[in-house]
């Protein structure tokens, strides 16, 4: 009996020890795990002796805990918190703004801080040598609080700071496609983080921690619910849950946002109509506003999809876009509330090539909106896709503010399963130059506002969270929440330095390890595009899941939605003619951009089959001909995948086992999909261009019939 109760401890001690340890990816960024190289823990030791932070507000709190633990962590010991500023100590980390710091001083720069800015500074207060991490409101010191963690968690030197930041955007968003029944639209991390039943009266932990990692990466506001929305997301019930949630946020500087139904004041209001110009429906939203703002004082705004994919608008009442918004806009204005309406439009009727439409109805809406409507317009005038030239919107409505959105979940670049690190291709898009006002006009200047002075900026990121325990379906799939709150912050970062940071900070600063892992990150993105959609092709996925390769799908019943309508595979050639002579969507873009693609000699090749209908012959840049272009790239993105293995199976021995299992089953996934895209797109291919695959490369394992045959009913992300 002894024996067997003295097994059983020490069982249970084990289990509590792997417990405490488990890399289950739960803690993202935010690991604070202690500093390892011994040089920079006795110098981080020496600098950092106290914290002071006088004053009590929400954020200041939040700060002051983040850094406590952060430091317990990083320095493993305690540093005293010391709340009244006396006489300071040598090596105290003060944290404050000009009110709660009075007597320490203002600092010039705090001008530059704007807002939500900070200062951290390696300073001298009465002749004591401190850190001084200060900001004009108690949100910019909590962004400050999380800065100088991330300079500790990625050893940087601490002797002599003098850092000033501000965001180059006002409004930095997550949009959640999250369903009211917890299934994700899009999601591929498990169900919705959002317990909607148990709220408003349980709230998880949860979602403190939530809170935390987004205002860790200056991430402001959220809307929680799919933008194909139900209209209780207006109910009382339901406000009564999202201003639990928005009470949760508020200390971390985030906003509440609600995603709309366009008709709820037919569903949920009793009317007959949700026509805008609609007396009744005015009123309706006008006291449904101020309902919400008396629950949630500190909303941002609604969010809107309409006359989209099936979703209720203004259009089905004959009115625009812009009459629309406005109604919405006017019910905001009393309470500051902003109206973020989507440009994702495209019509069953309308024959015109997809990739126009949005630009078509939106550009001759050009100032005609509220001063507080910002259209948002998504990265690509498609859809998402792996690779898509920006949208020609970004540039041609300097009267209305435009936002960006990008998808951070993967719905095109192969689900949670396959490493794609999205962030070079944010940054391709941001600093692609639009020319609307000459050149120099990039789209970054576009969203923040600084080409056409807009006076509300924003930008949004379609969430890839899930209540999955590492939150975002992979490990690797944290990074690209975290370069998108990145870049939002800050567009001007380069993937590569955030590559760099959130390796060290989720993994390890040992450069044997971030350096190769770095570079498998940044050679991702291309890789996926090369085995899914090489040389400009795009949405040639399975239909409805968007799960793998199905270009063959024609019989769909909106033409758009069929992937023939797309990549137009024919005897002749492949590709979308989009020139002046095919849809003319070249003419969307300003010079010289609409002269260079409607070349295909001049069109970047990235970016050929998307504005060019080409001879399966025609000479590629390489020399090669188009076919066996297509075989090359469909074959190096392969390649690179199983250079991923290798890379990532070098690094075992740098990092825990857990973690290092998950991402390499991910990546034995990835390259066996990777093999099934390139196959199945060149076996199908291969019947228009009627050329062999060289025999250099591998050959297809199956028939096109067996490619064809395949199905995957349950394939996640499609929602309720
Ligand atoms: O990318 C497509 C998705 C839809 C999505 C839509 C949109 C929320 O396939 O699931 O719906 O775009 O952005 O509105």
């Amino acid at each position: 009996m002894k024996i067997f109760f003295a097994r059983l401890c020490l069982l249970v001690l084990i289990f509590a020890a792997t417990a405490a340890t488990a890399e289950d990816g739960y803690r993202l960024w935010l690991r604070y795990d202690p500093v390892t190289d011994e040089k920079t823990l006795r110098e981080y030791r020496r600098s950092i002796t106290s914290i002071v932070a006088p004053g009590d507000s929400q954020p200041l709190r939040a700060a002051k805990e983040e850094l406590s633990t952060g430091i317990r962590g990083l320095l493993g010991k305690d540093v005293p918190m010391v709340e009244k500023p006396g006489t300071l100590e040598k090596g105290a980390v003060v944290i404050g703004t000009p009110r709660t710091l009075r007597g320490l001083g203002g600092k010039a720069e705090l001008q530059q801080a704007g807002k939500e800015g900070f200062i951290i500074e390696s300073s001298r207060i009465d002749d004591t040598p401190v850190t001084l991490i200060m900001a004009n409101t108690d949100i910019g010191v909590l962004y400050g609080a999380y800065h100088f963690l991330r300079l500790l968690q990625t050893h940087s030197d601490i002797g002599s700071l003098k850092i000033v930041q501000s965001p180059r955007i006002q409004h930095r968003v997550l949009n959640h496609w999250d369903n009211l029944d917890r299934t994700v639209e899009r999601g591929y991390a498990g169900f919705s983080l959002w317990d909607w039943h148990k709220l408003p009266d349980y709230l998880y932990p949860r979602y403190t921690d939530y809170a935390r990692a987004n205002a860790s990466i200056g991430i402001n506001g959220a809307s929680l619910t799919n933008v194909n929305a139900n209209a209780l997301v207006l109910s009382g019930q339901y406000l009564d849950k999202f201003a639990a949630l928005a009470g949760v946020f508020r200390p971390y500087g985030i906003r509440l946002y609600l995603a709309v139904r366009w008709s709820s004041p037919i569903e949920i209001g009793g009317l007959k109509s949700a026509d805008p110009l609609d007396p009744k429906v005015q009123q309706w939203w006008k006291d449904k506003a101020e309902e919400i703002y008396r629950k949630i004082p500190d909303l941002g705004g609604f969010l809107v999809k309409a006359n989209s994919e099936g979703q209720p608008g203004p259009g089905d009442y004959g009115r625009s876009h812009a009459e629309g918004a406005n109604m919405l806009a006017d019910a905001l204005a009393p309470y500051g509330g902003l109206v973020m309406w989507r440009a994702f439009v495209y019509s069953a009727e309308d024959r015109t090539d997809r990739a126009k439409q949005a630009y078509n109805e939106f550009k001759p809406l050009d100032g005609k909106f509220r001063d507080n409507v910002l259209i948002q317009v998504k990265n690509g005038a498609i859809d998402f896709q792996p690779r898509e030239p920006f949208h020609p919107l970004f540039g041609a409505m300097p009267e209305t503010p435009l936002m960006m959105e990008f998808q951070i979940t993967k719905e095109y670049t192969g689900f949670a399963t396959h490493l794609v690190y999205l962030a070079p291709q944010y940054k391709e898009v941001l600093d692609a130059d639009t020319y609307a006002n000459g050149e120099g006009s990039q789209v970054a200047k576009v969203i923040d506002g600084s080409l056409h002075d807009y006076s509300h900026t924003a930008i949004a990121g379609v969430s890839n969270i899930g209540n999955d325990r590492n939150w975002s379906g992979s490990h690797f799939d944290q990074a690209n929440w975290y370069a998108y709150g990145r870049l939002a912050w800050d567009h001007t970062l380069s993937a590569e330095a955030i590559a760099d940071e959130w390796l060290r900070m989720t993994f390890t600063n040992s450069t044997a390890f971030v350096e190769p892992a770095k570079r498998m990150m940044l050679g991702s993105w291309q890789a996926a595009v090369d085995y899914m959609t090489p040389l400009g092709l795009h949405h040639i996925m399975g239909t409805g899941h968007h799960y793998g390769p199905a270009p063959w799908v024609s019989e769909l019943s909106r033409p758009e939605w069929n992937p023939v309508y797309y990549h137009r595979a024919d005897k002749q050639g492949i590709g979308f003619d989009r020139t002046r002579s095919g849809s003319d969507a070249v003419s969307q873009y300003f010079p010289p951009l609409n002269e260079i693609f409607n070349d295909p000699e001049r069109t970047p090749e990235k970016f050929l089959l998307w504005f060019h209908h080409l001879p399966w012959d025609y000479k590629t840049d390489s020399g090669r001909k188009l076919w066996d272009e297509l075989v090359y790239r469909y074959n190096q993105g392969v390649n690179t995948v199983r250079e991923m293995q290798k890379t990532w199976s070098s690094l075992k021995d740098l990092i825990d086992e857990q973690r290092y299992r998950d991402v390499e089953a991910f990546l034995a996934i990835q390259e066996k999909e990777a093999v099934w895209w390139r196959d199945a797109c060149l076996t199908y291919f291969q019947t228009f261009s009627g050329m062999p695959i060289p025999k250099q490369y591998e050959q297809p394992a199956h028939t096109l019939e067996y490619y064809k045959n395949l199905s995957f009913p349950f394939a996640p992300g499609r929602g309720g």
